[in-house]
């Protein structure tokens, strides 16, 4: 049996089409179904529905033989155990750094004030800050990182965009870019050795539709 491990919503739609593409398609839409587990057109291949941010986790531990995950959560995870064999270019969006529109954020930075600077990507921010040589107070969230700004919890944010709607819907601009982002296919690296007979046709059926 291979398991794949995906989340709802955009990393699954952006997906699906890939997995036709390898001859994969869920008996069970997971927008609809409760099930957590989804049986395929094919006995030996299953789909686990998980929350984004334990995708790697699932995939690490080999509970799930491979996964999709965005490079933000692959970054956040750390990487440990995981194959990251191909980017699938799918689910595209940039992390940034927001703030105010009234918060004169290079000004801030080029007098080496202390930013508090709020996110669910901690890692990713304490990295990016400390390559800049900008001193910062992070505070962790789960969730709508755009209001932390408008409440006065942070200075600034670092969060992902793509169409930049969100943020300009709280009067937030993005005052420096870290990185553009997309998902990647990760393989547990012992199921790639284990299981190479049935994984690799399926890795290569991926790399054929997103080219
Ligand atoms: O939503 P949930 O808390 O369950 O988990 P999640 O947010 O981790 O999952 P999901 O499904 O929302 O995102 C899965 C992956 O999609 C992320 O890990 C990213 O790699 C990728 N992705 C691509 C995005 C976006 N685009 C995106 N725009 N993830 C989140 N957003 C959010 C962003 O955080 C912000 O709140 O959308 C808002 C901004 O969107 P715009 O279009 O207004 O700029
Ligand atoms: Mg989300």
């Amino acid at each position: 049996m291979i398991t794949i491990a995906l989340s709802k919503g955009r990393i699954y739609d952006e997906t699906a089409p890939l997995l036709k593409a390898a001859g994969i398609v869920a008996r069970d839409d997971p927008e609809k179904s409760r099930k957590l587990i989804l049986r395929t057109n094919r006995a030996d291949v299953r789909l686990v529905i998980v929350r984004a941010t334990d995708v790697p986790t699932y995939v690490q531990y080999g509970a799930a033989d491979l996964g999709v995950a965005g490079k933000d959560v692959l970054d956040e995870h750390g990487g440990q155990g995981l194959y990251q064999p191909l980017d699938l270019k799918i689910a595209r969006c940039r992390m940034v750094v927001a703030a105010p529109a009234g918060f004169d954020y290079r000004r801030a930075v080029r007098q080496g004030a202390r930013l508090k600077v709020a996110t669910k990507y901690v890692q990713t921010a304490r990295e990016h800050f400390a390559a800049k040589g900008v001193h910062v107070d992070l505070i962790k969230l789960y969730g709508s990182m755009e209001l932390a700004p408008l409440t006065g919890l942070a200075d600034a944010i670092v969060d992902l965009v793509s169409t930049g709607r969100t943020l300009e819907a709280n009067d937030l601009k993005e005052v420096e870019a870290i990185a553009p982002l997309s998902a990647r296919l990760i393989v547990n690296q012992t199921a790639l050795k284990l299981k190479r007979a049935a994984i690799q046709p399926l890795l290569e059926a991926f790399a054929r539709a997103t080219r």
